[in-house]
């Protein structure tokens, strides 16, 4: 019997469909009508920003804060839902404007962890150990704005605060290469493991890998999975697609590259991720043009292609790809692995 995959997603994931380029074109679905949807769509586990669980958490007292985050696990105790992470959402804060993290302002350095303190006390409160660092904003417009060595020293030093603080919590960090800055600091799931080595807890930083960041770092998603799989460092995915080097597009997951996403399922697969616990997170948008009522099956879609491609990977046939990988005859392999995929 091989484990069940749980799936997530955050609330950010029904959206109102507003681009760089246009307005909303869908009315905004309330938080709990969006977590009545979470199993309906074939999902358990929640995935929160600090103030997608309690909004406008600046301007509350810390006792106020505790209060609004028990409100809320009870409403996932309601629909037998669990918080996966909770990720301190920095970028959208007139603080963040520069960088929280690694701005060159000190007191914004200060604000932006004891912002991280208060998403660790909130996941408490959801009864999650885990924390997501996207580190949007950490980075640079042009590389003369910051000293770059201060930068990765001013991280190590949030990251340090934020394991002192609970020495339960787990940090896992989403790297990414750009967007919204030119350069960000921690690219790649090699820099956010390279980075936890220099904290106090080591064993306590990990990663998050989302298709999309890996694909925009010119990378293949799969083998970055594998790196921080072998190392116990994968705490969650943000699995989506990407259709070439250009924004990021979040789009369903295996809608541009499918033997992509097989390989990425694959090594899942192969790591035996489901048995781990940790959850299939998918970070999908829905097109703008999808009309309100059914701006909710990216989500639902994405799930199904994923539990295919397990299917898919569980019954290739490994004894012919074992002849053809020991005869190097990969032309053959190449074959096999496509018309596996497409049905033969
Ligand atoms: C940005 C992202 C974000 C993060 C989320 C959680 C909107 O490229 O992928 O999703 O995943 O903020 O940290
Ligand atoms: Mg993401």
């Amino acid at each position: 019997m091989s484990a069940e995959y749980r799936f997530s997603f955050g609330p950010w994931n029904l959206h109102e469909g507003a681009d760089p380029f246009g307005p909303t074109v869908r009315p905004t679905v309330a938080f709990a009508e969006k977590l009545r949807m979470y199993k309906q769509l074939g999902f358990e586990g929640v995935q929160f920003h600090d103030d997608d669980a309690v909004p406008d958490l600046e301007t509350l007292s810390a006792a106020e804060v505790a209060k609004k985050a028990a409100a809320v696990k009870k409403m996932l105790d309601a629909e037998g839902l669990v918080a996966e992470f909770v990720a301190p959402r920095l970028w959208e804060h007139p603080n963040g404007i520069d960088g929280a993290y690694t701005a060159n302002d000190p007191a914004v350095r200060r604000w932006a962890i004891d912002r991280s303190k208060r998403a660790i006390d909130i996941a408490n409160a959801l009864d999650t150990r885990l924390i997501v660092l996207w580190l949007a904003r950490e980075g640079t417009y042009i590389r003369e704005s910051k000293n770059a060595l201060d930068s990765h020293r001013y991280l190590v030093d949030a990251l340090n605060e934020m394991l002192r603080h609970d020495p339960r919590s787990q940090i896992a960090i989403e790297s990414k290469p750009n967007e919204p800055m030119d350069h960000a600091y921690i690219p790649t799931v090699g820099h956010a493991l390279a980075i936890a080595h220099q904290t106090v807890d080591p064993d306590r930083v990990g990663g998050l890998i989302e298709t999309a960041h890996a694909m925009l770092a010119g990378l293949d998603p799969s083998d970055e999975m594998a790196f921080a799989l072998s190392a116990g460092k994968l705490w969650s995915v943000h699995l989506n697609d990407q259709n070439g080097l250009k924004f990021d597009q979040d789009k369903s997951f295996g809608a541009a590259n499918l033997r992509g996403a097989f390989n990425q399922v694959r090594i899942l697969e192969l790591a035996k991720y489901a048995e781990t616990g940790r959850f299939i997170g998918l970070d999908v948008k829905a097109m703008r043009t999808q009309k309100a009522d059914v701006a909710h099956k990216h989500l639902a879609n994405s799930r199904q292609v994923f539990l295919t491609l397990v299917d898919k990977v569980r019954r290739f046939p490994n004894d012919q790809a074992a002849r053809l990988i020991a005869d190097r005859d990969y032309e053959a392999l190449e074959l096999l692995v496509l018309e596996h995929l497409m049905g033969n």
